[in-house]
């Protein structure tokens, strides 16, 4: 069936491949209008007007938010779908072991038998987005169509939309993000205020036409193609190809009170406090340092003429995690989150504002939680959902660093991994070369959060906090890093840190947030060669005097624990980390084989200075862990 009427072409877009496409969408898709998005302020109200009168978007207090909005999603649709999550290369082999994939053909077989129709009574919105300063070498072009209007005005913070994509489109190639509710509307149908397809999803990735598909979810990475789906799946494809690195990183300034600054990029997985480390305000005692924000979540980073590698936020806006964001955990997001932000799935307060969990420390005595009910303290429910977000422009961001638009991008120093660990992982590492902390991040684990449907809590290996992002084989990413490193003349440090280890009484032994400049700090002097460590078999660690204790009282005792590398649990890490190795076959880098050898040997020395340890490595490396050669 052809469109009733015909496209109204806005005369920017020049693009014959684009034009056929989104032709070709509209063609497939049946919606009831065709909007090309032209990123103004004044199409932004309008949306969010339209999505008010929907029942999609409650508009919040003006004097307490002004230009806020809070959207519920409907309670099926509130997190990534990792198992719905397809990588359609051509072979299967190279989507890897970590990824589902489906064959391209087969994939674009169902998703255009599904998608017959999929918007009919609703508009297809036109988005034309910059990941990265629009013209920067850096950045990348996208156009997402979608049929959500939540879709198109989160879009609108999250990237750079509008006219000026259109003319830098005249002369460069984009990624196709089709993205659709799945949730058609008959003929005088009521929609509700959170459509979406509560049986059939599906995000699909086709690196070779560097496209994306995605089908039947609303929510986040989900919806918000410019994020996962390209900035991390495609891109870390087409970064592959090209000798980048396309990653799951926040990127930080950090000023000394020399006045000296560096900028360090720091993987985690979702959920794990990239954005409150991103705004880290530093504690007591380090009134000197400064800290300002690149990114919180994703770098595109690139060599650069002199041999050191750049990075850039392609990102213009944080999605960040609601729960646990506060005064003292994160002021600066609070800030960036008073006025022009959307929020999902919060509770809203009887004034019309905003709560949820760990906002305040005494919650208010009523609310409307997130699925609308009404909620008091002792109900037994969370106000917010645990996965609820942000949306907020990044400008709006106080210690946003001077250089976020820079073209060029930012010199990284240093490169931090980590994951959320309760037991097993030391506080801070430093590798002993590139390759070393390749390993090191590649072997990774963390235990899983509400940012993806699964097991809480379960320890999974997430290498580089990209297990749910790479686009292609892991082993094949691993050998690109590897790779990418043996070229730069000036590599940045690599450190791996767990802010998150536990006492036998479940509490956590580090106090986290500002407290960790404490390991910034050591980090920055590490790069300078001015800071000591010690040995150990992960590679070198601050002894308690290398790190500056002023403002915090934590005891030697208590420090050693942090560091503590237990000869159980390594002798279960290790298995752990052999099963990935395993699944990985043999794409995994020849190089890996030695570096773990080289780790054994680590722990083997440390045995021999400590019976007890001894006795348990001997077991495990005799028995349970064969060494691939
Ligand atoms: O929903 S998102 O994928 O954007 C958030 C996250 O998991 O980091
Ligand atoms: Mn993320």
């Amino acid at each position: 069936m052809s469109l009733l009427k015909p496209i109204q072409w806005p005369t920017s877009v020049q693009n014959i491949e684009a034009k056929s496409w989104i032709e070709s969408m509209v063609q497939l898709c049946e919606p009831k209008n065709v909007h090309f998005c032209d990123g103004s302020q004044a199409e932004y109200d309008a949306l969010c007007a339209e999505l008010v009168a929907a029942g999609t978007f409650k508009e919040l207090n003006p004097k307490l938010r002004p230009n806020c909005f809070l959207a519920i999603s409907d309670p099926s649709d509130v997190a990534r779908v990792e198992d719905r999550t397809f990588i359609c290369s051509p072979r299967k082999i190279d989507a890897g072991a970590t990824n589902n994939w489906m064959a391209p053909q087969e994939m674009l077989e169902v998703l255009n038998r599904v998608s017959k129709g999929c918007m009919k009574g609703r508009t297809l919105y036109v988005i034309p987005f910059s990941m990265g300063p629009v013209g920067s070498p850096l950045s990348q072009i996208g156009i997402e169509i979608s049929d959500s209007a939540y879709v198109a005005v989160n879009m609108r913070i999250m990237t750079r939309i509008g006219e000026a994509v259109w003319k830098q489109l005249a002369n460069e190639s984009f990624v196709k993000c089709m993205h659709t509710l799945g949730a058609p509307l008959k003929e005088g149908q009521k929609d509700v205020i959170w459509p979406c397809n509560k049986e059939t999803k599906y995000i699909a990735h086709f690196p070779e036409e560097r496209m994306i598909w995605s089908y039947g979810s609303g929510y986040g990475g989900n919806a918000l193609l410019g994020k996962k789906c390209f900035a991390l799946r495609i891109a870390s494809t087409m970064a592959r190809d090209e000798g980048w690195l396309a990653e799951h990183m926040l990127i930080l300034g950090l000023q000394s009170p020399r006045g000296e600054k560096k900028y360090i990029a720091a993987a985690l997985p979702s959920a794990c406090g990239k954005t409150n480390l991103a705004m880290i305000v530093p504690p007591v005692g380090f009134e000197a340092w400064k800290v300002t924000t690149v990114g919180d979540d994703i770098a595109w980073i690139r060599p650069g003429a002199d041999g050191r590698l750049y990075a850039i936020n392609p990102e213009a806006g944080f999605f960040g995690v609601a729960p646990g964001t506060s005064k003292k955990t994160n002021p600066n997001a609070l800030q960036a989150t008073l006025k022009n932000t959307i929020f999902t799935n919060v509770a809203l307060t009887p004034e019309g504002d905003v709560w949820w969990e760990g906002l305040t420390e005494q919650p208010p005595q009523k609310l409307t939680d997130w699925q609308g009910q009404s909620w008091t303290p002792d109900c037994g429910r969370p106000a917010a959902h645990p996965n609820s977000r942000f949306t907020s422009p990044a400008v709006q961001c106080p210690v946003i660093d001077d250089n976020f638009e820079s073209a060029n991008g930012v010199p990284l120093s240093a490169i931090i991994f980590g994951g959320r660990r309760a037991t097993t992982m030391p506080l801070v590492v430093q590798s002993d070369s590139w390759d070393h902390g390749v390993y090191l991040a590649a072997t990774i684990g963390s235990e899983m959060t509400a940012a993806a449907f699964g097991t809480l809590g379960e320890v999974r290996r997430d290498p580089f906090a990209m297990l749910p992002f790479c686009g292609y084989n892991m082993g094949d990413y691993f050998s690109h890093w590897l790779s990418v490193g043996r070229k730069l003349l000036n590599p940045p440090k690599i450190f791996c840190v767990n802010w998150f280890r536990k006492d036998a009484n479940g509490k956590f032994m580090w106090p986290g947030f500002s407290e960790n400049m404490r390991v910034l700090k050591w980090v920055a002097e590490r790069v300078d060669g001015v800071a000591d460590g010690a040995e150990t078999p992960l590679g070198s660690s601050p002894r308690y005097a290398d790190i500056n204790w002023t403002g915090l009282d934590l005891t030697p005792a208590r420090y050693e624990k942090l560091m503590h590398l237990d000869a159980s649990e390594w002798a279960q890490e290790f298995s752990s980390q052999e099963e990935l190795f395993v699944k990985l076959g043999d794409r995994l880098p020849k190089e890996f084989a030695e570096i773990k050898l080289e780790i054994r040997d680590g722990f083997a020395n440390a045995a021999k200075l400590d019976q007890n340890f001894s006795l348990n490595l001997q077991d495990h490396f005799s028995a349970q862990l064969p060494i691939t050669q």
